[in-house]
């Protein structure tokens, strides 16, 4: 599904439509077995560690779970979609990108604390540590500098390390680049 698309438009590879997965026609979206969908990032998050708990990446149920829910709940909506989606969308006007950038300091601020006391935002590296760093990997594609964060900058660094992170960005990567090309194939 091509999110460039206009919503209403968006189809599978395959030719088919993409709403009758998400009527919201956003990413992400998984189908679980038995067939019912969830969609919203931190619902489908949670979904998968907790069917892989010997990853250890989802606390189990009680304060550690609601600080996991806390955290993805503050990406999701502080960092994914107040900040980098106007600043990374093509058709967001400039007043919306503004506006993000003047909540930015804020919030990159308050990470940067907590990043300063712990190595993760837990403590030990949990899946708000990796969608953490799947969104602020957009930095530099949403015209975001992190050097005036300093310790976002290190941690980012230092987590892109992990042999598990290093492969799954080489995977996106790798699979970007091959939407690219395949796109300037079929453009006129
Ligand atoms: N509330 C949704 C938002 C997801 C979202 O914004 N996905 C982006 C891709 S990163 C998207 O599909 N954008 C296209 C659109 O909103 O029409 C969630 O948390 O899953």
């Amino acid at each position: 599904m091509d999110i460039h698309t206009r919503p209403g438009e968006r189809l599978l590879a395959d030719g088919s439509d993409y709403h009758a997965i998400n009527p919201m026609g956003q990413a992400l979206a998984i189908r679980i077995r038995g067939g019912e969908v969830i969609t919203e990032n931190p619902v489908v998050l949670q979904y998968v560690p907790d069917q892989h708990p010997q990853a250890r990446l989802a606390p189990d149920n009680g304060m550690e779970r609601y600080r996991l829910q806390q955290w993805l709940n503050f990406i999701a909506t502080e960092l994914h979609k107040a900040t980098y989606i106007p600043l990374l969308d093509r058709h967001s006007p400039d007043g919306a990108k503004a506006f993000a950038r003047q909540k930015l300091a804020l919030r990159f601020d308050y990470l940067s604390q907590q990043l300063a006391e712990h190595e993760y935002l837990q403590g030990y590296f949990t899946l708000a540590d990796a969608y953490l760093i799947t969104v602020l990997n957009w930095s530099p594609y949403a015209g975001i500098d992190l050097a005036a964060w300093p310790r976002l900058q290190s941690w980012v660094r230092a987590v892109k390390q992990r042999p598990a992170v290093a492969r799954a960005l080489a995977e996106e990567m790798a699979a970007y680049n091959a939407e690219m090309s395949a796109n300037q194939a079929t453009s006129p």
